[in-house]
């Protein structure tokens, strides 16, 4: 298989097949208006490869694809300080592993479902084959949510989690990791129960603590990845970072860690987010404001108006970043922050380059906006790809009973950030242009295709 394709993306073919694809898929799956629009943008860039791939449709490699190995669904009951009883849903997708076990983070946010989780680990069977590691896709979660819990309320809801997500992973299995609301203080909670009920010391996790096994690197690694990622897109575009007014929203693990990079490389930061609003800080951060907020975010818990009574900067309460003009967006948050309108306002004000470094931060609408008007866009799948990488490289190096420095898995996440860049440019260049979407897409089926095949049918 090579990565040309003579069918054309906008072909009748092409089209007509898509279209009966998704009809169905909605068919089979009415109620996951997030997982749809995941496959939908994927099904839509890997069609007319399919249709010159007839081993695919007789295997029926995509329709495989588009259904997750298993989803694990189950009861979390847990006492508040009150001792109060509460009961939370919990789930791990176990989309993929044909290229290796199942990987992937879980979310701890009253929004979640499983039609969340489902385009959750439908992308994470992309990204992770896009980043060249031994990884399969997975998501998982809970729609228990952490504010306004005490640090024992947190403990008491991840050990219920895990005495029932125990039975299901393993370091060759199923290996999750944090996303939105389980950070460092969850997977040591997590991590902790883990050992205790199995009496195991293993890799099973990411993203854990550095003095219990976890990688140098893996809190900034998503953060700064898509930093790479936009330099390397403007780097083959032949500009750079240098100078460029950012605007980033969210103020957690990823969107910190992206505000420090780019400052690192010369730019200038003036907005960042949380669910509460936007602060406009036209002079930039520096690294003291940065310290502070990342104090206020990662110690404190407090929320991002503080940054603005501290340092005497605008808040938008209730506002997006996108309405202020900026060359560069990093939406850092969640799925579907960014509607074709605010892609207009962002593109009128002079943007021209968005790095997704949140899951689906972009709607189908504002994709067709970035694409047609030739803004350099970093998918998701591909800019925040850095972070599981290093919990690739974690579990790398939880193998191997070693830890590397700081400097080794940094070179490590810039070469594979380029090396994904590259991968892109190969599977999606049309006309002396770069569909970052489709290279993305493209690129990360055609490994995992292979695999399927060579599996055989099951
Ligand atoms: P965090 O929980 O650390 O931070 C999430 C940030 O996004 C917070 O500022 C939060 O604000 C804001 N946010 C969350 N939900 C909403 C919402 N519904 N509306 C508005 N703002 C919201 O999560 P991460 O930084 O880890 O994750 C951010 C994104 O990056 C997610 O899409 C995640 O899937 C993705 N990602 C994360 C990776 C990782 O390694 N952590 C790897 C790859 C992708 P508030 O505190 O007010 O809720
Ligand atoms: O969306 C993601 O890639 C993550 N939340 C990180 C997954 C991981 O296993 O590190």
């Amino acid at each position: 298989m090579n990565s040309t394709t003579t069918v054309s993306l906008d072909s009748s073919e092409s089209r007509a097949a898509t279209q009966e694809f998704l009809a169905q898929l909605r068919k089979r799956n009415p109620h996951q208006p997030e997982f749809l629009q995941a496959a939908e943008e994927v099904v839509e860039t890997l069609m007319p490869y399919v249709l010159e791939h007839p081993e695919l449709q007789q295997a029926r490699v995509l329709e495989r694809l588009c259904e997750p190995d298993r989803i694990l669904s189950f009861r979390v009951t847990w006492q508040d300080d009150q001792g109060e009883v509460h009961i939370n849903r919990g789930w791990r997708v176990q989309f993929n592993n044909t290229i290796g076990p199942y990987k992937g983070g879980l979310r701890f946010h009253p929004t979640v479902n499983e039609s969340v989780l489902k385009f959750l680990g439908f992308e994470q069977i992309f990204k992770n084959s896009l980043t060249g590691l031994p990884m399969g896709g997975a998501k998982g979660g809970s729609d228990f949510d952490p504010k306004g819990k005490s640090d024992n309320e947190v403990m008491r809801f991840c050990q219920a989690f895990m005495r029932e997500l125990c039975r299901y992973i393993g370091e060759d299995v199923d290996v999750p990791a944090g996303d939105i609301g389980c950070g460092a203080r969850e997977i040591g909670y997590l991590f902790g129960e883990y050992k205790r009920l199995q009496n195991r010391f293993a890799g099973v996790m990411t993203g854990k603590g550095v003095a219990y096994g976890g990688s140098l690197i893996r809190t900034e690694s998503t953060g700064y990845g898509c930093v790479y990622f936009a330099q390397n897109m403007l780097s083959h575009a032949g500009d750079s970072l240098e100078g460029k007014t950012v605007c980033i929203s969210g103020s957690g693990n990823v969107a910190l860690y992206a505000a420090e990079k780019a400052m690192q490389l010369g730019a200038k930061v003036i907005a960042m987010s949380d669910s509460g609003g936007t602060v406009h800080d036209p002079d930039g951060l520096d690294e003291i404001k940065l310290d502070w907020l990342q104090d206020l975010k990662e110690v404190r818990r407090g929320r991002i108006r503080e940054y603005a009574e501290n340092f005497g900067c605008e808040c938008l309460e209730g506002e997006e970043p996108w309405v202020i003009p900026c060359e560069v967006a990093l939406p850092c948050a969640t799925q579907n922050e960014l509607d074709g309108e605010e892609a207009r306002t962002l593109i009128a004000n002079g943007c021209r380059v968005v790095c997704e470094g949140a899951n689906m931060p972009s709607t189908l609408d504002a994709v067709h906006v970035f694409r047609e008007a030739g803004t350099l866009f970093g998918p998701g799948k591909a800019a925040n790809a850095g972070g599981v990488a290093v919990s690739g490289l974690e579990q790398t190096q939880n193998s191997q009973r070693l830890s590397w420095s700081r400097e080794q898995v940094d070179e490590r996440l810039q070469t594979i950030m380029r090396d994904i860049h590259a991968q892109c440019v190969e599977f999606g260049s049309h006309n002396g242009s770069v569909d970052y979407v489709t290279g993305a897409n493209l690129a990360g089926f055609v490994k995992v295709s292979r695999g399927m095949l060579a599996h055989g049918v099951g």
